[in-house]
């Protein structure tokens, strides 16, 4: 039995270093490789080149090395088996510390004091307390849900946009497209954490910047974007940071990775741009999630965090 593991942008070696220490009895290779690969029964992917997977024909489970599985749902020729994608308290940790701190940079207006304190200036400015500050999270699942919670523990007036509606103390629900308008008219700090599939592809547009309330207690709407570059419209956020549509803006992810050098966002004063590191994968945390799985699997137990296909998340 073979574990494959095929990545791109990442280095295979310390992935396959960290399983061999759980003693998991498999052989590993690491695509790409002349090896025959029909010995291959677990795949371990992140931006895998489209056709590998397809041609292990004896592959019994995918596993993303992350929580998206777009990269995945992208390849025409998946084959028919389950995909595991990571549900991992390190991953939700990690996700959690980018979102609850650029609401903070933003609320406690970070980048003003900042330039004061290079012009030597001691300026006092008006900040108003969290709990009148409205933020608004797109994407109620594992990641979105874990920040709304510390965000609405914090004291923020916090709401959810989701698929289906949840129940979470204190966090008022929205769901589906009916109920989108309502949910963007009452939020100042938007967080996006959705997943990328064609239902929300590009949905970050000029339409919706327009829909964020406007008579906040902060300066402006901020959207806050840690899901998926192709949810958003770059050359939209960039003329609503002109027109002061949005007032401010931080980017982990962007319509092409790496952002391209020309983009008028690296030079944005009010944007925040970090290299798609929200919540990187820590691979001693995530080959144990793995290896877990794939002992789950071997003794006849069922799989965690079996994406549905058919909504592609
Ligand atoms: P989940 O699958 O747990 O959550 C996805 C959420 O999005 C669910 O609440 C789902 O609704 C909602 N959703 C999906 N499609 C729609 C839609 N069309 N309309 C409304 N709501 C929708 O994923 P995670 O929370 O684990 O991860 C979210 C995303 O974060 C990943 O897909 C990935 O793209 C991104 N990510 C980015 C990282 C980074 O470093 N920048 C790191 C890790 C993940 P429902 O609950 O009703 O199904
Ligand atoms: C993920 C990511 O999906 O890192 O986990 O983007």
């Amino acid at each position: 039995m073979t574990i494959l593991l095929t990545m791109t942008g990442i280095d295979a070696g310390p992935w396959q270093q960290q399983l061999e220490a759980l003693n998991l009895n498999q052989e590993f290779l690491i695509w790409p490789s002349d090896e025959p690969l029909d010995s291959v029964k677990y795949a371990l992917a992140w931006n895998s080149p489209h056709g590998v997977l397809a041609r292990c024909p004896n592959l019994e489970v995918v596993f993303s090395l992350g929580a998206g599985v777009d990269h995945l749902i992208s390849d025409p020729d998946l084959p028919d088996v389950p995909i595991v994608r990571i549900v991992d308290p390190n991953l939700t940790m990690r996700m959690t510390e980018y979102v609850v701190f650029h609401v903070l940079l933003h609320h406690r207006r970070f980048h003003d004091y900042d330039r004061a304190q290079r012009a030597k200036k001691w300026e006092v400015l008006y900040q108003p307390g969290a709990n009148e500050v409205r933020v608004g999270v797109m994407g109620m699942g594992t990641l979105g849900s874990d920040s709304a919670c510390k965000l609405r523990d914090l004291g923020f007036q916090v709401a959810g946009w989701s698929n289906s509606p949840k129940s979470f103390a204190g966090i008022e629900s929205f769901a589906g497209m009916d109920q989108l308008t309502p949910f963007l008219n009452r939020t100042d700090i938007l967080v996006v954490l959705l997943p990328h599939t064609p239902e929300t592809e590009g949905i970050l547009n000029k339409n919706l910047f327009a829909a964020l309330a406007r008579d906040g207690a902060g300066q402006g709407p901020v959207l806050i974007n840690a899901g998926r570059g192709r949810l958003q419209i770059d050359d939209d956020i960039v003329t609503a940071l002109d027109e002061n549509v949005l007032h401010a803006v931080s980017l982990d992810v962007f319509e092409q990775e790496p952002l391209p050098v020309d983009s008028a966002l690296w030079s944005h004063e009010r944007a925040t741009l970090t290299p798609h590191i929200a919540s990187e994968s820590d691979n001693r945390a995530l080959t144990k999630y793995i290896a877990e799985q794939i002992k789950r699997h071997e003794s006849g137990q069922a799989l965690e965090n079996v994406i549905d296909n058919t909504k592609g998340y």
